[in-house]
Formats: structure tokens, sequence, C-alpha cells
């Protein structure tokens, strides 16, 4: 079965103030996309702001857009200050969550194991999960790419079920192209992707391999996103930078 091809928008802290966020809101929702999403031609796209704006935005944007948290604790509730937990995000019906970003691994020292703890317990939550994977600069060049992104996932795939994947986007975020400018080659992204394939393929199973979607992320822009989606084992990005800026539907216009 085809994999549907997915944009998703990590605004990261931004907009700074609710006008921003409307005139982004106002950009989305008057974009012409509306063919692309409706005429079922296999695309989702999904925006994710700061927690503060996830209700309000979900109100005024377009049903065919959906919304997703950047982050989650593991446990449902209790005393845990300054944490959102995944029960609330179901109550709120926020579908999708983004966990394990690079941002959230090195500055808020989150390990693989609290990534996975923080997975199971969104699917538990019937969340979906966005789960960002990646190596660093000085990994890529001692020629770890592919164990550091097989670490990164064998912690999810000690605490999840096999069917718990078909819950699972992978987002491969080679840390070094993250904000930098500095995209990876079309195809770094296809041989990465297609090693996380081979990998799920073992740890999981070859159906889970064959039908998981894995979208890239790293300084995408309308410039190179086209090369980077047509290479065969990427399915859609994670944008940054791009998806605070018109700019974020010409990506979304250029996939398909
Ligand atoms: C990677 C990406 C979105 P940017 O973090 O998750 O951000 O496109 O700004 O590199």
């Amino acid at each position: 079965m085809a994999r549907k091809f997915f944009v998703g928008g990590n605004f990261k802290m931004n907009p700074n103030t609710v006008a921003e966020k409307k005139k982004l809101v106002e950009l989305l929702n008057q974009a012409d996309i509306d063919s692309l999403i409706e005429a079922d031609l296999d695309l989702e796209v999904v925006v994710a702001p700061p927690s503060l704006y996830l209700l309000p935005l979900k109100d005024i944007l377009r049903p065919e857009i959906q919304v997703a948290a950047q982050n989650c604790y593991f446990k449902d509730s209790g005393a845990f200050t300054g944490e959102i937990s995944p029960a609330q995000l179901k109550d709120a019906a926020i579908p999708y969550v983004i966990l394990g970003h690079s941002e959230r691994r090195t500055l808020f020292h989150e390990s693989s194991a609290t990534v996975a703890q923080k997975t199971k317990a969104a699917i538990a939550s019937s969340l979906s999960v966005i789960l960002c994977i990646g190596e660093t600069l000085q990994e890529r060049e001692t020629d770890q790419t592919t164990q550091v992104c097989s670490a990164q996932l064998q912690a999810v795939v000690d605490e999840i079920s096999p069917d718990d994947w078909s819950k699972i986007v992978i987002a491969y975020e080679p840390v070094w192209a993250i904000g930098t400018g500095k995209v990876a080659t079309s195809k770094q992204a296809q041989d990465t992707h297609a090693d996380i394939r081979a990998f799920l393929a073992k740890a999981v199973s070859p159906a889970v391999a064959e039908s998981i979607r894995i979208i890239y992320g790293g300084s995408v822009n309308k410039g190179n996103c086209g090369e980077l989606g047509v290479q065969p084992d990427v399915d859609g990005f994670l944008v940054g930078g791009a998806s605070l800026k018109p700019e974020f539907v010409d990506i979304i216009n250029a996939t398909r």
C-alpha cells in the first residue's frame, strides 16, 4: 500500500505574538491546497505550534490541517510542573505529538529511554507520534549514523508492541542540518531512510518497515524539497524555519 505523504510544520517556540500566530493561520487557511488534500492525493498536513496556542489554533485552522503538540510527558497527571500530559492532549482532541526532537534531546537532556517512555504513554492515550531521530555531525563523520539512529529506535522497540508502530511517523533529522541552512543531500537522506527501514524490518517486522512513514527534517525549504521529496524512501518533511513563512505553502504544493 502506498504511504501517505506527510508534511509537518514545527513552529518550535514561535511565533512570539498572538497577532503573528493569526497571520500564520490566515496564510494556511487561504492557501490553495484544498485540491491536494481533499482530492485524496495522499497528503497529510500537520502543524505543531507551542502548547499555549494548540487549542486556539485548532479552533480557527481549516479542518484539513491537523495539529500536533511539540512534546508531552509520560505521566497522565500529577506534580510535574511545566509539563503537558498525553491524557490532556487526548482530551483536547490533539491527534499528534512530536517526541524526541534533537532540541529536546540536547537542550533538555532527554535520553532515548525517556523518549521511548513518552512514546509508549502517548500511544496508550491514542495519540499519533512524530518520533524524531538523527545523528550529530561528529557521528556522521565517524560513520556512526546507522548505529545512532538504530539505537534511538531500539529504545522504542523495547517499549512498544509491533502493532503500535502504525501510530508512528519517524522524522529523520540529522542534527547538523537543523536550523543551519545545511540540508542533507537527497542521497544522504535516501540512504539513511533506507537504513532505518532495514533496521525496522529486522527489529520489528518487514510489514512495519514497508508501511511506516519516514519523513526528513533539517533546513527543508521550497528550493530543496522537490529533490528530497521524490526519493523512494522519503515520505514527507518536518519543516521548521520555513513553516513560519509563506514558502510553507510552496513546500506543501511542491510535494505532489
Ligand atoms: C528540524 C526542522 C524542524 P529546520 O528541527 O523540526 O527545523 O527546518 O528549521 O531545520
